[in-house]
């Protein structure tokens, strides 16, 4: 070994050993073992591996291999999130096909995976495009509508027009498509949907089990299913019409200033005769900068006061949550408060904090510069004055019930998921539709529905599902003319599983045989899953839905997917911008000009590598210039994995003359066994090499800790660096 730090040569020599001796392959070794499952969120077949798959995946690779080598049965698979739009506007630009693009894509990929050095049981890998594997898919689908957890109707979705396509609401950004930022628009049409409501309690109870989740994460799952108490209240209009509301807060009641109905609600449609107006307030719906409203010329009455109070449409209200209508309380609620300052309309405070209730006139009196939303103690309530708001919105709730004018209901925020797409590379939706006997899925031995492979795509056109060589069938049940339905679904379907189909080895496999159920039993639930926080909400909660489904049809005992989640941070590095040019790559700034204009360059703020921004490494470039070992000890060393990492070249570079020491010290120092020997032996030792022993000793048991402690990688490297 008296030679040079080679990485190329020693990193190629090992990873051909590895392959040809199966070293990761998963062991299924006698019950005796512990089993540990460690996932990391599979990749896109975008083309090419980034910096962040870089970082997540030798996350995920040191931590299988620290449980290998603590004697766990692990497995550690890998495999492809393969379909997707970016295929087809792949194969649209290149005049090809999608399934070409992606699976040269993977092909390339997992070449650049494998050079990275990560210990997956490649045996276990699978694509998502691949028929063996969107079957599945498709057989999950017959069984949830056979249990009507499928359905279909008719709906106002999110439609981009850009990508043709619906959009899941958690897909739309700031009234914006997740992909292309292109405005979506509500268009009418026939949706399959999974009845993820179903499941709704169980999935936020479950938050409370998952102790091996970042608190945030737990915290974003439940705010998106978003549970509330509430009630809902009829308050008779002017005109006779009863406008059914739902607040949170009924002990707020008697300061009710005014009434808010959503601009798609029929009775705004009824009440305003200024429909310009109205059309108005309904191009800014739900806009979060601006509160716009109108007054509709009637009032209603307040069941607890009788008082008269004018009721408005509004943008902030909104029609797909609650009633679509609301009782607006200025002194209790911001949005409400901002609304009444913006239309001049009173202010009446009807809570007072807690700490103040000695004190109730001079607070009254006081101007409010904002709404105080705080639980407190009733005021100015008749004979719920002095309540505390916890028991006060109980009384009044229950006084209204009484009565007969409302309602204890508890709202959600969640809405069933909406799986159809209208788009080519995605798995078929199983169904056929005959005017004689109506849906029928397709018969079990007929999947999969396979995608059929000659077709044209073109941009802006349809899918070519809608082809009547696709469409064209014949009934299963009577033999007549019948359609297929030519939709794709949601890919967020492919990834609500995979974790599953990995306790099997890759081939054509039955999910419902004896032995892959044992299999099943033997992996699941996945011990450490790792990936970007991106996926906090959608692909986890569909993940976690899909396993409860997945449990109720007999595939698995585990209720939740993943038991311990680790978010790892971005990647960032600083970037550079040209007043004229825009975000330029660092070799176009030559001592702070930009080498196209000349214009002074602005070294900007560290942000997330993104090819837009021009300040991504290429891990491949990295990786032929210092080696795999130096890309990963770099990312694992440069900060822990759940915070943002910042690229520094100082930091990539003094990763690598780490290693080169260790290799030179290691080739200096050959003939040295005696700490081998001590270590084997038990031994004390003497002198130096007592201080040596016990200093190995101590790191030893600072990297376990480290590992097993949050995985602090940082600390563990720097211990390591110190002995
Ligand atoms: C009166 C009130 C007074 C309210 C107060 C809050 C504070 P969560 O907790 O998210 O469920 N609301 C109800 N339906 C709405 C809709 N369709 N669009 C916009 N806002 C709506 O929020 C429930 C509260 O949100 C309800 O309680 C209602 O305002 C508002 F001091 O009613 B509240
Ligand atoms: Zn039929």
């Amino acid at each position: 070994m008296d030679k040079q730090y080679n990485p190329q040569e020693v990193e190629l020599k090992w990873q051909k050993y590895w392959a040809d001796n199966d070293t990761f392959k998963t062991t299924l070794s006698s019950s005796d073992k512990e089993k540990f499952y460690c996932l990391e969120m599979f990749p896109y077949p975008s083309g090419n591996i980034h910096m962040g798959h870089v970082r997540n995946y030798a996350i995920g690779d040191v931590i299988a291999r620290y449980k290998r080598m603590k004697g766990f049965d692990v497995l550690h698979p890998m495999g492809w999130d393969a379909f997707g739009l970016p295929a087809e506007n792949a194969a649209i630009k290149s005049d090809s096909h999608p399934a070409k693009w992606t699976y040269q894509n993977i092909e390339n990929m997992k070449v650049q995976l494998n050079r990275i050095g990560l210990s997956y049981d490649w045996d276990r890998e699978c694509a998502t495009c691949n028929p063996d594997y969107y079957r599945w898919n498709q057989w999950f689908f017959v069984k949830m509508f056979e249990k009507g957890l499928a359905y279909r109707k008719s709906s106002f979705v999110n439609w981009c027009s850009d990508c043709m396509t619906v959009l899941a609401n958690e897909q739309v950004i700031d009234g914006g498509c997740w992909r292309c930022d292109t405005q979506v628009v509500q268009k009418e049409l026939d949706q399959w949907f999974f009845k993820i409501t179903n499941y709704i309690e169980e999935l936020l109870e479950g938050c409370d089990t998952l102790t091996g989740w970042p608190d945030h994460v737990r915290a974003m799952q439940k705010n998106w299913i978003g549970r509330s108490e509430g009630l809902e209240c009829d308050f008779t209009l002017d005109t006779g019409d009863t406008m059914r509301i739902f607040t949170t807060r009924a002990d707020t009641l008697f300061g009710v200033t005014y009434m808010a109905l959503a601009p798609t609600h029929p009775l705004a449609d009824k009440l305003v005769e200024d429909k310009a107006a109205l059309q108005g307030i309904k191009e800014l719906y739900g806009d979060a900068e601006r509160k716009v409203g109108h007054f509709t010329g009637h009032y209603a009455t307040n069941p607890v006061n009788d008082k008269k109070i004018p009721v408005y449409v509004a943008n902030f209200v909104l029609m797909e949550y609650g009633t679509g209508a609301i009782m607006s309380v200025p002194a209790h609620d911001q949005r409400d408060f901002e609304f009444a300052r913006e239309y001049n309309l009173p202010i009446k405070r009807v809570i007072l904090p807690a700490a103040d209730v000695d004190n109730k006139d001079k607070d009254v009196t006081d101007p409010m510069t904002e709404a105080l939303e705080e639980y407190g103690v009733m005021t100015n309530s008749d004979k719920y004055t002095g309540l505390t708001s916890a028991e006060g919105r109980i009384e009044v709730a229950k006084d209204l019930e009484a009565r007969g004018l409302g309602k204890r209901v508890i709202n959600y925020k969640l809405r069933d998921w909406g799986i159809s797409r209208q788009r080519y590379w995605g798995t078929p939706i199983p169904m056929i539709y005959c005017e004689a006997c109506g849906m029928i899925p397709v018969p079990e031995d007929q999947l999969p529905v396979l995608l059929p492979e000659d077709v044209k795509l073109t941009s802006g056109g349809d899918s070519p599902l809608k082809d009547p060589s696709f469409t064209e069938t014949t009934c299963p049940k009577c033999g007549g003319k019948a359609r297929r339905e030519s939709d794709t679904m949601d890919t967020f379907m492919d990834s609500s599983w995979y974790f599953l189909r990995y306790c099997m080895e890759k081939g054509e496999v039955d999910l419902t045989s004896a032995e892959s159920k044992a299999k099943i039993a033997r992996w699941m639930p996945v011990d450490q899953y790792i990936g970007g926080v991106e996926h906090a909400v959608l692909h986890l909660l569909y993940s976690r839905f899909f396993t409860r489904v997945m449990r109720d049809l007999g595939l698995t005992q585990a209720s939740e997917p993943f038991t311990n989640l680790l978010t790892q941070g971005m990647v960032c590095k600083e970037t550079y911008k040209c007043p004229t040019h825009g975000w330029i790559l660092p070799e176009e700034s030559k001592d702070g000009a930009c080498t196209k204009c000349g214009s002074s360059v602005e070294v900007g703020r560290i942000e997330k590598m993104s090819k837009s921004k021009k300040n991504v490494i290429d891990p491949d470039s990295l990786i032929n210039r210092y080696g795999a070992d130096t890309a990963r000890l770099f990312s694992l060393f440069a900060a822990p994995p759940e915070r943002d990492l910042e690229w520094s070249d100082q930091g990539v570079d003094g990763a690598y003359r780490f290693l080169k020491r260790i290799w030179n010290f290691v080739d200096n120092h050959q003939n040295l066994s005696i700490l081998r020997e001590h270590l084997s032996s038990n031994e004390e030792g003497e002198g130096s090499s007592k201080k040596l022993i016990q200093k190995t000793h101590q790191t030893i048991k600072k990297v376990t800790n480290d590992i097993e402690r949050d995985f602090h990688f940082n600390t563990a490297i720097a211990a390591m660096m110190e002995l």
